[in-house]
């Protein structure tokens, strides 16, 4: 029988909803929850692509200690044992948890409990502190607690959007589809963008300030000195509501408007411009991400853009306010609970001694936490110098995800205990655990997550546990339990979510935000029935509250918020040996470490290589072309990426996408290269700056291979691996050849030695076409060049699925030329329709001047819309090219 599930998707902050159908054959289909507040039905390229991440393949289904097979409670008894002797020996901050803002809420709790009430430490750090914790800090030292004030609506309601640091096209792809409809119905709404880069974002724009890196601060400190000037404050809201305006006000002064250009790099016509818009339009919101929040100044940028919406009062009304965006699904659930080391659970504050007694006597734990713990990159070093004695890393992936990540992946080799818990086998963490646990995935876990406008929802299974493995919330109980601690009998996640609703208003009594009380006796039946709803909500309260902040009532002791006094950073991290600035970040069509989105062949289309783009100006002076490879170094490591130049990259920087790893290329973990810096307030890593150089890869030949089989082994200076329907594409480079191709085919394909190859070589060029046919089916095709290989990519995959009986069609795949009858669709723009650059630049030739005429011949951006941006991007190149 089929059944249809409401869940809510795993990827990204928006928090969208999502209807999971599994039919009558076990094949699940998903589409956007047109009742859902957050998507209305919507969903982007991932979300849409969600059925493709789910299968078995590369998942762990049961313990493994030393990597071999072991029963849930030999493993669990080794990690309490473990982590109990290392406490006796030396004590509770001898442990560590690294958790993940994909744990669900009910995880996230547990993890948070074991460690600061029952072990008595505060060394539980999470992923958020990478994403999120400089807008805690920022939230804290303005409001006095972490608050996100406004929703989603604000965001259409608002007259001018602010975007600082957030590329939402490719990372909050719903939220960017709310705001382009509202524009398109009300254009005179405005939408500036603030990021060093031109990104898809930039397509519904207004202005775009091609800000420094790390100019944030000052430009948002010359903002407020333009509101003072230009008498735009309100007065009454800042003697009410506010303190230390007088401060802030003189700082602000300090700097001059030449100074704010120096540090912007901006051209003042610009900045003036979007210093009177915003002192001209009253219904403001300002959205951030990690432009803002992975910086040395991240803390402050959250400041500086808070002290202008408090100047104004804009705060907490419909269409104001400042918009921390979050990034992964359960974020906000994490600091709900207390998850970041410097926090303690339900919004207390672990310095407060009343805050730590009243969790301790909630919890009737025997200890609490006495003081913060180590955040992420501390805790990491903590690690590699002895001090952490056993450690358990939980839904994340920090080999890849941490900065100087060769370091960290030297530290966890090192560390005597490792316990991970992860959906997949394989990733570059999980293979130096001690003891792997196999956690459930989506689509099997239950419990809920709390996207950034504070709206819980709920994630529901649709698919039963898979081989041994259990909720992660289970696995932290279980081992709580073997450690001889009470109050871990839970029965499932819907006792734990009351529980947790009961301490947001335990002696609540309206002085913090996060209350949930209407909860705290949430049964079973209506966990399993619970509908999306935003907090606070309070036992009895009606009517509902949904911003706060309009009318004061902050969480500082005296209710009001505090305006601070700012300095501006010294931006530029580079030198003469290190001259240009990396910086790093998202593409469309992955999500993080890759290990779900790299299992579609949809969205593995999309972007198929790690890269870096490069400003065309840059790329002469260090010497690489268009397509071929560039290695990119820091003190800390190395990369080598593919170069891509492009004039929407500023001079002197360039950007490398996160996503990469060592399980999809050679040596493209970015953040092998990333420095250790990190904001003092929050200890967020400032990922965005990074001094580092450049030059070309000297390879001595490009290949470029698809394959049935997953290659093998590659070990090549350059390889990179994605999906592809039908199997897998390999890029290559080399810097001494192998001497025999048909050889290292074979070993690397898994090619009988039966089959004998088609081939082409052209010895003047050094052009050489192999392909391995067996019967009507294509085994394996490698194309070599001595220059970056130009053979049509999407045509050549394509041969993997085609049918193979005409003898003239494989002579033509082994000369890498596609027929006439069949066009090379071009890379991948639509994931949905997978439709190429080619068909769509065909049809613009042949009279589609708008995305909606694209889409009407292609079906094109007709689907999550996720690639309407870029559409219009090829749109406007090719008709600006015929205007020429
Ligand atoms: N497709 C996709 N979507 C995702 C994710 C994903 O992995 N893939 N991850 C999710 C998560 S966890 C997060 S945290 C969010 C992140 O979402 P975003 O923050 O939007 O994404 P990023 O690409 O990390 O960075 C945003 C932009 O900051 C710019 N930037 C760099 N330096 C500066 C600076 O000094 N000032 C300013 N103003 N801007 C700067 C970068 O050029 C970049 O375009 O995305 C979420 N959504
Ligand atoms: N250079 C650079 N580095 C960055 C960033 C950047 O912009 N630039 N961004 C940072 C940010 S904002 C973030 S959020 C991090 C993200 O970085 P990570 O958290 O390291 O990335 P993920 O790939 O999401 O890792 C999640 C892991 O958990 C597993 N998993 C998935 N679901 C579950 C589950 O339900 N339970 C368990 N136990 N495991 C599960 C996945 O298989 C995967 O191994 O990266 C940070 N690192
Ligand atoms: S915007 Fe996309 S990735 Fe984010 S929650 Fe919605 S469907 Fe998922
Ligand atoms: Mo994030």
């Amino acid at each position: 029988m089929e059944t249809e599930v409401k869940t809510t998707c795993p990827y990204c902050g928006v928090g969208c909803g999502v209807i999971a159908k599994v039919g009558d054959d076990g094949r699940v289909s998903v589409k956007g929850d047109p009742d859902h507040p957050s998507n209305f039905g919507r969903l982007c390229s991932k979300g849409s692509a969600l059925a493709e991440t789910i299968d078995l393949d590369g998942r762990v289904l049961h313990p493994e200690i030393a990597g071999q097979m072991a029963s849930w409670d030999e493993a669990l008894d080794l990690v309490a044992e473990k982590f109990a002797d290392a406490i006796e020996k030396y004590g509770p901050d001898a442990v560590a948890f690294y958790v993940s803002g994909q744990l669900l809420t009910e995880d996230y709790y547990v993890a948070n409990k074991l460690m600061k009430g029952f072990i008595g430490s505060g060394n539980i750090d999470t992923n958020s502190r990478l994403c999120m914790s400089s807008s805690v800090a920022g939230h804290r030292r303005a409001f006095g607690s972490d608050t996100v004030p406004g929703t989603y609506e604000d965001l259409e309601l608002a007259d001018l959007v602010v975007l600082a640091g957030a590329n939402l096209a490719w990372c909050h792809p719903v939220l960017y589809q709310r705001i382009a409809a509202a524009k398109a119905a009300r254009p005179g709404m405005k939408i500036v963008v603030i990021d060093p880069r031109r990104t898809m974002t930039c397509d519904i724009a207004d202005l775009h300030l091609a800000i420094r890196p790390d100019g944030d601060v000052a430009l948002f400190m010359g903002l407020f000195e333009h509101l003072i000037a230009s008498n735009t404050i309100d007065q009454n809201y800042i003697a009410e509501h506010t303190g230390g305006f007088a401060e802030a006000f003189a700082a602000a002064s300090a700097l001059s408007f030449n100074q704010v250009l120096e540090l912007t790099g901006l051209p003042a016509m610009q900045l003036r411009e979007f210093y009177r818009l915003f002192a001209t339009t009253e219904k403001v919101v300002t959205c951030y991400s990690q432009g803002v929040n992975q910086s040395s100044s991240g803390t402050d940028k959250v400041n500086a853009i808070i002290n202008c919406h408090l100047a104004t009062g804009r705060i907490g009304r419909s269409g104001m306010g400042p918009f921390s965006l979050t990034g992964q699904p359960n974020a906000m659930g994490g600091r709900e609970v207390g998850g970041l080391a410097n926090m303690l659970a339900a919004h207390m504050a672990i310095e407060s001694a009343g805050d730590r007694d009243r969790v301790q006597r909630f919890w009737q734990s025997p200890r609490i936490a006495a003081e913060p713990g180590l955040k992420a990159v501390d805790m990491f070093r903590a690690v590699a110098d002895g001090r952490i004695k056993a450690l358990w890393i939980m839904a994340t992936n920090p080999v890849v995800s941490m900065p100087d990540a060769d370091a960290v992946e030297a530290a966890i080799k090192a560390c005597p205990f490792v316990v991970v818990s992860d959906v997949l086998r394989e990733t570059d963490t999980t293979r130096h655990a001690h003891v792997l646990l196999p956690s459930l995935g989506w689509g099997e876990k239950d419990g809920t997550v709390t996207n950034s406008e504070r709206r819980i929802s709920r994630q529901r299974p649709f698919f039963d546990a898979p081989g041994r493995a259990r909720a992660d919330w289970w696995q932290m109980a279980e081992v709580a339990k073997r450690m001889g601690f009470p109050g871990f009998d839970y029965l499932s996640p819907a006792d734990i979510f009351a529980e947790h609703a009961a301490l947001s208003a335990f002696e609540n009594g309206g002085n913090r935000d996060f209350d949930i009380g209407a909860y705290e006796t949430t049964a079973t039946a209506e966990y399993g029935a619970l509908q999306p709803f935003q907090w606070p909500q309070p036992a009895g309260a009606t009517p509902k509250l949904t911003r706060f902040f309009a009318d004061g009532g902050f969480y500082h002791p005296d209710r009001k918020a505090r305006f601070v006094a700012i300095e501006p950073p010294a931006g530029n991290r580079t030198d003469s040996r290190f001259p240009l600035t990396l910086n790093t970040g998202r593409i469309r069509d992955h999500w993080h470490t890759m290990t779900r989105t790299g299992k579609s062949p949809r969205l593995s289309g999309h972007i198929a290589e790690p890269f870096a783009e490069i400003h065309p100006r840059d790329a002469i002076e260090i010497g690489v072309a268009e397509a071929s490879l560039v290695e990119i170094e820091s003190p800390h490591g190395k990369v080598i990426v593919r170069a891509l130049v492009t004039e929407r990259q500023a001079r002197g920087s360039l950007f490398v996408p996160m996503h990469w790893n060592d399980q999809f290329a050679a040596a493209a973990r970015i953040d092998a290269v990333v420095a250790p810096v990190t904001d003092p307030l929050s200890g967020q890593p400032a990922s965005k700056n990074v001094a580092v150089r450049a030059g070309r890869f000297r390879a001595s030949h490009y290949c470029f291979a698809v394959s049935a089989a997953k290659p093998r082994y590659l070990d090549s200076p350059y390889w990179a691996l994605a999906r592809t329907n039908g199997g897998w594409r390999t890029e290559l480079a080399f810097d001494l050849a192998p001497d025999n191709w048909v050889g290292w085919c074979r070993a690397t394909f898994d090619i009988p030695t039966d089959l004998e190859p088609l081939g082409y070589a052209d010895q003047a060029s050094g052009d050489l076409r192999l392909a391995f046919f067996d019967g009507e089916r294509l085994l394996a095709a490698l194309f070599v060049a001595r220059q970056p290989v130009a053979v049509a990519r999407s045509w050549a995959i394509s041969q993997l699925t085609a049918e193979h009986t005409n003898l003239r069609k494989r002579f033509a795949l082994a000369a890498g030329r596609p027929g006439a009858d069949k066009p090379d669709p071009g890379a991948t723009v639509c994931s949905c329709f997978g439709v190429g650059v080619n068909q769509i630049v065909a049809a613009i030739r042949g009279g589609c001047h708008s995305v909606e005429a694209v889409g009407k011949e292609l079906k094109a951006g007709t689907n999550c819309g996720s690639c309407r941006a870029e559409i219009g991007g090829i749109i406007d190149g090719c008709l600006a090219a015929a205007a020429e």
